[in-house]
């Protein structure tokens, strides 16, 4: 490797690594030193503020090959036969912040960024299918239960279950969470889900409902609760260090992308609100189709680089691709800009690790760490008689659904077998086996033991026997708690 000589930022030699100046051996430092002015105070600077949620994470490189044909389907460049996209994946818990345990139980994100021949398009999702609430106005309050106290900063299990159990609707993906999914063996052996349903256009412009599946080649696998708890002394940073290990070896961990089709009438008469973010689509009724193989196989050079500064923003869509009536992807619609403008700065989709392969033409201008910028001569506005960008015309809105009515703040339409609880239940009883059961009955046990408050421990039973009678009555059993008649108990939501 080359010994380079140390510079300042602006790249001047400096003269020293080891020594301040002073007057004298002894004397006073010299102002005049600003290279350790300038290193002392670059490294005040070195943190910008952590993720609010999802702050501890791990990520890699790699390609996406479509080898599939869903042509029919959408128009969108990355997911034509044959095409190779480069990518960028970051995986994440939830509530731990940056020093947090990666081993704490918690869903795990699941977010990729395509970089694509028509742009950037960010697929932000987690390693369960379903989220924990209808609506992203509930998301802050949400997070601050899952978080920390404002007197102790402590976590709380009171909290916790406070929240869960007056949100009925969060039910099904709490179960996912006390299952096995919520400690998953590592980021290679989970699988990832865009969870939200989307809009796919086709190149006639036919609109369809998609889900997404990432499906391990590496398998499904979890870790017991005590080796969790094990690993979140002994080696805080254990899936980062098993990601980043693996791939150094080329041991490229991969997997398959399906959607869920469902044609775009289908979506009003479903028996479920097909846009409602708490539910799955059974497979028996819209299939997996496979698209393409995603493979990791590049480790970042420079984490903070290329890893904390990575934006992700569910708005980075690409044509044959756009939102659907899912309030809680809307609101996140406006949600990770903002955040990146507010943790990385204005220009953040600048830096390298965020900017598009493609060039970028627009009026947008100036702003902190500006750049890339236009030529001298491409016009400031528009429109302009001078050759300056200019959008598609007619507008190719794309993406949008027949919607009327008066302004509301409502729940979305319930269809006919909507419910809190369905779901849960089904993943319970039909999805765990034996086994899975038992540690699912241990897990919401030991958190639902450690709950104080006498109404909320009561109301967390009610919880659970409104998703298994016998499950609620057996979770009643193992806390030794009076019993009440179960149509008490499950009234006390
Ligand atoms: Fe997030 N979420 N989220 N989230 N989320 C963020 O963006 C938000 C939701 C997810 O590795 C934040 O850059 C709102 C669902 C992942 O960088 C923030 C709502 C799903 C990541 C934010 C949700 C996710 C984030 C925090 C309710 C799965 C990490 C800092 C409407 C489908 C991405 C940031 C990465 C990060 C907002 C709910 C997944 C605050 C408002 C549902 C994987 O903008």
């Amino acid at each position: 490797m080359t010994q380079h000589i140390s510079t300042t930022q602006s790249g001047a030699p400096v003269a020293s690594d080891a020594h301040s100046q002073s007057t004298g051996a002894d004397g006073a430092i010299a102002l005049t030193d600003h290279y350790l002015v300038e290193k002392l105070a670059q490294f005040n600077r070195e943190r910008v503020p952590e993720r609010v949620v999802h702050a501890k994470g791990g990520g890699a490189f790699g390609t996406f090959t479509t080898t599939g044909d869903v042509s029919a389907y959408t128009k969108a460049a990355l997911f034509q036969p044959g095409v190779e996209t480069e990518m960028l994946i970051r995986f994440s818990s939830v509530a731990g912040e940056q020093g947090s345990p990666d081993t704490w139980r918690d869903p795990r994100g699941f977010a990729v960024k395509f970089y694509t021949t028509e742009g950037n398009y960010d697929l932000v999702g987690n390693n369960t299918p379903v989220f924990f609430i209808r609506d992203g106005i509930k998301f802050p309050d949400f997070i601050h239960s899952q978080k920390r106290l404002p007197g102790s900063n402590l976590r709380d299990a009171d909290m916790q279950w406070d929240f869960w159990t007056l949100s009925p609707e969060s039910a099904h993906q709490v179960t996912w969470l006390m299952g096995d999914r919520g400690l998953p063996a590592s980021w290679r052996e989970m699988q990832g889900y865009g969870s939200h349903t989307y809009q796919w256009i086709n190149a006639a412009g036919e609109r369809f409902w998609v889900k997404y599946h990432f499906k391990s080649h590496q398998g499904v696998n979890a870790m017991t609760a005590d080796e969790a708890e094990q690993l979140a002394g002994s080696d805080a940073d254990y899936y980062i260090r098993d990601l980043y290990e693996n791939i150094e070896a080329g041991n490229f961990p991969s997997w398959d992308l399906h959607v869920q089709v469902m044609p775009y009438e289908d979506a009003k008469n479903y028996r479920f609100n097909p846009f409602d973010l708490t539910k799955i689509w059974p497979h028996a009724d819209y299939p997996l189709v496979k698209v393409g193989t995603m493979t990791l196989n590049r480790n970042p050079e420079n984490y903070f680089a290329q890893i904390e500064q990575a934006a992700f923003s569910p708005s980075n869509f690409v044509p044959g691709i756009a939102a659907s009536p899912d309030k809680m992807l809307q609101a996140r619609i406006f949600s990770y800009a903002d955040a990146h403008r507010y943790r990385v700065g204005t220009n953040h989709a600048q830096l390298p690790v965020n900017a598009p392969k493609n060039e970028v033409h627009n009026y947008s201008q100036n702003g902190a760490a500006r750049y890339t910028f236009n030529s001298a001569s491409t016009p400031v506005y528009a429109p302009n008689s001078k050759g300056g960008p200019a959008a598609a015309e007619p507008a190719q809105v794309g993406g949008g659904w027949e919607n009327d009515g008066e302004l509301t703040l409502s729940a979305h339409s319930l269809h006919a077998a909507d419910d809190d609880f369905g779901q849960a239940g089904t993943l319970y009883r039909e999805v765990f086996d034996d086994a899975e059961r038992a540690r699912f009955l241990d897990t919401i046990t030991g958190g639902v033991a450690g709950v104080q408050d006498p109404g909320i421990k009561e109301r967390a039973i009610g919880y659970w026997t409104k998703v298994d009678a016998d499950l609620g009555a057996k979770l009643r059993a193992n806390l030794g708690t009076a019993a009440v008649s179960d149509a008490e108990a499950a009234n006390k939501l």
